[in-house]
């Protein structure tokens, strides 16, 4: 999977299942526009070029990635989303603010998928400035925008076959 070297939109086309029965919602921060967009771009062309049909994604933007698990929990809940893609892009600045945030946010989101046993995805960048995010916003690191549709894919093709 990722790392800092490997493009992370590498993958094996012919090893993902087919995304045309599902529903996905997906959560954008505000905050770092410029990177969120561009996430948000990869993940739904990925969403799509896997058999997702357009009118099935359902996005929604929240202020920050602060606010992403909520925005996440009320899109499940009052839409007919089977997964939920979470994006957004944490810089690391002078503040300990980074951490609380992404801490918060990675707790928020794996509570909510064992709770709700519904994928909620981690797309949140979380980097030390701004160009190793556009590295990863469809920059030489590809998008992680994609990575995350892809992981949202997988963990409902894998739902189907256990649960
Ligand atoms: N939100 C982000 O999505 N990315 C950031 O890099 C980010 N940095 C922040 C830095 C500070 C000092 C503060 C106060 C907020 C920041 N936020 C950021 C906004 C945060 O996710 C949230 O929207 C606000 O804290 C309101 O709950």
């Amino acid at each position: 999977m990722a790392t800092a070297l490997k493009n992370l939109s590498d993958y094996d086309p012919s090893k993902i299942p087919s995304a045309e029965n599902w529903s996905f919602g997906i959560v954008v921060a505000e905050w770092n526009e410029e990177i969120t967009s561009a996430l948000c771009e990869g993940a739904v062309s990925t969403l799509v070029a896997n058999g997702a049909k357009r009118e099935n994604i359902k996005i929604h933007a929240v202020p920050g990635s602060f606010e992403l698990p909520l925005g996440a929990r009320w899109l499940a809940d009052h839409s007919d989303a089977d997964a939920v893609i979470c994006l957004g892009c944490v810089i690391q600045g002078e503040t300990r603010h980074f951490e609380f945030i992404c801490n918060s946010v990675a707790q928020g989101l794996i509570d909510l998928s064992i709770s709700c046993s519904k994928p909620f995805i981690f797309g949140v960048l979380t980097t030390d400035n701004i160009d190793q995010a556009r590295e990863r916003s469809g920059g030489k690191h590809g998008n992680k925008g994609d990575e995350a549709a892809i992981t949202a894919i997988k963990m409902l093709a894998l739902k189907k076959r256990l649960v």
